[in-house]
């Protein structure tokens, strides 16, 4: 047989990895044929709406829904009597605590879910929220972890014993009763040994402000029980449903096989969806009782006050180093403000998620960090929005503590990162503070940034500005705000990853039809990333079939295979290394056809694109649509039909993608308003799947990044009210302040995934906030300034260039 396109063509045709195929899934997005939550309507179906508190803090005296029952279609009315019986009045927290699904006796944050309405329709079920009565009784309110550590109030009556001693807590002994865990990493005695010895040393503190992912499509679920047969079907907005499957089988009793979970279309997830949310538990209870579906969405105003916030770190630094600017040790404090719950997603043995990775990209020879959870009268969550477990947190403090001891040192801030990064000679390496860093070439990227935006010119520039500003000819100063990050992400190792005892591995069936057709199917969720796109041009590589011919499904745990769901970037390095080695068990099984079907031993033939082929004889092959069709439809002898495989993955390690960003600024002192004049993103995550979909996410995870550090926060009053709770108080970037954002990349491929990638997904959100807020801070360090909080708004520039003098 002869071929009559090159190798070339046949590589092309497959659109495999490293093409810039376009999304697949955007065909329905694009025409309004996507299928959301809350686009599934069943017969019957009622809605449920909440009754939250207005208070952050009382005691409930007393709850009258008798004339909320008495409104025309309303079925019931929950509260937490209700659920007590089953149980399920308190659910247990991915981060090993309890909360409330409704409140029991008091109310810890505004906006707390009190009683659960269920109406025939969902404006009947608003209407019936009004009409419940709630006698409350005010307390006082903790808002401040500091003061929350000190005072006698005491949030959680339930984590006191009797005789008002402290029992522990999930990770260990609590100093108070606001205190909810001491987690300690590193050497903290010849950390400060160093640092007390040190020639130069840098000390900060830094708040990283609370804030909210914000996705376009808020949560929700359908739960539909049916009784006849003993199912019980969930829809909902889960990164990871099968997560959610095994916890609503423990909790309800209801065997695993007779619950089926789905996560439909995900309109944007950003770590938002990873939590259990009383309305799930309250869908599912009250179908359960009625015997009919009932929906529960929430409205954006409930989204931004109750459902997972990210952040709200108070970090301490100190750092030292010689006076060339070796750094010698590095000493971090976090008081992490959890809210009213601990309700953090992080893998059960690390209650600050993966903050010990503080040390950054630097060659650091000794540190330490100590991180104290406090209760407060705030929303519970944590950990969500691009943070790869509060990487954003530890990349923000190392990039602040590495400009203030620039600063200390007199010294340019991107020539002290090149003195201290770990050399690529040194990978596989091993920080100080445990995480072994799988690949790395920081000095070549970072090369590759300064050159592209022309740095020492940009300094020139600068310098000219500071002269002129100074001479009375300009109002506007610039900022050059720089980062360099380490990400962490594949979350993974079983062996000490897990969310509440459940491994995080994960997974990929596939099966190839006659034809040469497939179907693949993975333990993760697309919240808008693309897998539908990408992992079948793993596939396509891997097994020699278009991937226009490849369907990848996720997200119904009838079909398919357990997983962990999509969080923590982590489908690439793990559900993406299941798919790979699902392929190639495929491949192995299509050598053994190809050389039966081509009369030759099995070592005789070799894959080549898209079939095997003879060695030497590259005439002779058959190809993989060839084989799929033999697979079925030849008697093969000692082979048994088919074409299927199964992986199931367990990496080794996580992986190591890093980054270098650069962001020029001009900032008017007289009204605060920056401009972003050009941002510059050099992106290494090992090997590209797809170019445009990374560019894509990167995009997306910077232009977050600017939100976080130039204006959006959940900001609460004393009285612990929700002053942003609303899309008018909380920034959502749009074009109008959207840069034009040039990104680039370098390729260093992990040595332990079986096709060198690494995640990429949270990477720009994680290097993107301290390379923005550099910018700032870095306009006004000619000028005095050290250290500014986020979010740098135009109130705060124009406070910090007040404070300066820069106004008179
Ligand atoms: N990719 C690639 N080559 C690589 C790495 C990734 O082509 N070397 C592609 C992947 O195939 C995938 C995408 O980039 O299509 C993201 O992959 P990955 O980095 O593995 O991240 P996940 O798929 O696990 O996505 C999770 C990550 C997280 S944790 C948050 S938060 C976030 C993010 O993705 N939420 C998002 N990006 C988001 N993008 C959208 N549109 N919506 C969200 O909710
Ligand atoms: Cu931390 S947000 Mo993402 O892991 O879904």
């Amino acid at each position: 047989m002869k071929d009559d396109i090159t190798r070339e063509e046949r590589v092309a045709g497959l659109k495999g990895m490293g093409c810039s195929r376009k999304r697949v899934e955007d065909a329905r997005f694009t025409q309004g044929k996507g299928n959301y939550v809350d686009d599934i309507k069943l017969p019957g179906m009622l809605h449920g709406d909440f009754v939250r508190s207005p208070y952050a803090h009382a005691r409930i005296k007393s709850i009258n829904i008798d004339a909320a029952m008495a409104l025309p279609g309303v079925v019931a009315v929950l509260t937490a009597k209700d659920l007590e019986p089953l149980g399920l009045h308190w659910m247990p927290t991915l981060a090993g605590d309890k909360q409330m699904v409704l409140a029991d006796g008091k109310v810890l944050f505004q906006g707390q879910e009190v009683a659960f309405v269920v109406a025939s329709d969902r404006y009947v079920a608003a209407d019936a929220v009004e009409l419940v009565e709630v006698d409350y009784e005010e307390l006082e309110v903790l808002v401040d972890p500091f003061k929350s550590l000190q005072s006698d109030v005491v949030l959680r009556e339930d984590l006191v014993a009797e005789d008002g001693s402290i029992p522990n807590g999930a990770h260990g002994p609590r100093k108070h009763p606001n205190h909810i865990f001491t987690w300690e990493v590193g050497e903290e005695e010849a950390t400060n040994q160093v640092i007390d010895n040190a020639e130069v040393v840098a000390t900060e503190e830094m708040y990283y402000h609370r804030t909210h992912p914000c996705p376009l499509e808020t949560c929700g679920s359908v739960a539909s029980m049916d009784k006849v047969n003993g199912k019980l079907t969930l829809w909902g907005t889960f990164q990871a449903p099968h997560v959610v499957r095994t916890v609503a089988s423990i909790l309800s009793g209801i065997e695993e096989h007779n619950i089926r979970v789905v996560s439909p279309d995900i309109g944007g997830g950003f770590g938002n969806k990873v939590g259990v949310y009383p309305g799930y538990v309250c869908s599912i209870v009250a179908s359960i009782v009625t015997g009919v579906p009932v929906k529960w969405v929430e409205d954006r105003m409930e989204n931004l006050m109750s459902t997972a916030f990210a952040r709200d770190y108070w970090m301490k630094g100190k750092i030292s180093a010689t006076k060339e600017g070796k750094i010698t040790g590095l000493h971090c404090h976090v008081t992490a403000d959890h809210g009213a719950f601990d309700a953090c997603a992080d893998p059960t043995k690390f209650p600050a998620g993966f903050m010990n990775i503080c040390t950054g990209s630097y060659d650091i020879p000794v540190a330490y960090l100590g991180v104290d959870g406090v209760y407060t009268n705030k929303a519970p969550g944590g950990v969500s929005y691009r943070c790869s477990f509060r990487v954003t947190e530890a990349v923000y403090f190392i990039e602040r503590m590495i400009e203030v001891l620039a600063i200390e040192l007199n010294m340019d801030p991107a020539k002290l990162r090149s003195i201290n990064f770990i050399k690529k000679e040194q990978f596989p390496y091993t920080a100080a503070l445990g995480w072994e860093y799988d690949s790395g070439d920081y000095q070549t990227a970072w090369d590759k940034a300064l050159a592209a935006v022309d740095y020492t010119g940009l300094r020139a520039e600068q310098a000219q500005r500071v002269e002129d500003f100074k001479a009375g000819k300009t109002r506007k100063v610039m900022g050059i705000g720089l980062s360099f990050f380490t990400e962490i992400v594949g979350a993974g190792p079983v062996k000490n990853c897990d969310i509440l005892g459940m491994g995080m591995f994960d997974s990929c069936e596939i099966r190839i039809h006659p034809t040469g057709s497939a179907v693949a199917r993975l333990g993760t969720i697309s919240q808008g990333q693309g897998h539908a796109t990408t992992f079948a041009q793993i596939l396509a590589t891997e097994i020699g079939l278009p991937a226009d011919s490849i369907t990848i499904e996720e997200g119904d745990t009838d079909t398919a295979p357990y997983g962990l769901g999509t969080y923590g970037s982590r489908s690439t390095p793990v559900a993406g290394a299941a798919t790979a080695m699902a392929g190639r068990k495929i491949r192995a099984k299509a050598q053994m056809i190809a050389a039966y079907l081509l009369e030759v031993h099995d070592d005789d033939v070799e894959f080549d694109v898209d079939r095997f082929v003879v060695k030497g004889a590259p005439e002779r092959f058959k190809t993989m649509k060839d084989i799929a069709y033999a697979a079925y439809h030849q008697a093969i002898p000692g082979l048994e039909p088919g074409l299927e495989a199964v992986s199931y993955y367990d990496p080794p390690n996580m992986t190591y993608p890093f980054g270098a960003y650069v962001c020029v600024m001009d900032i008017d002192v007289d009204t605060g308003v920056p401009e972003i004049r050009r941002f510059y993103a050099l992106d290494d995550c090992g090997t590209r799947i797809n170019p445009m979909v990374i560019e894509g996410q990167i995009h997306g995870g910077l232009t977050e990044a600017l939100a976080v550090a130039l204006g959006q926060e959940i900001a609460y009053d004393d009285m612990g009210n929700v002053k942003t709770g609303t899309l008018m108080d909380f920034f959502l970037p749009t074009a109008w302040e959207v840069p034009n954002y040039e990104t680039d990349f370098t390729v260093t491929p992990s040595p332990h995934h079986p096709i060198g990638a690494k995640g990429v997904g949270e990477s720009p959100h994680v290097g993107g906030v301290p390379c923005f807020s550099n910018a700032v801070q870095d306009a006004f360090r000619p000028f005095g300034n050290r250290h500014t909080n986020m979010p740098h708004d135009h109130w705060r520039i124009w406070q910090t260039a007040n404070s300066l003098g820069m106004h008179g």
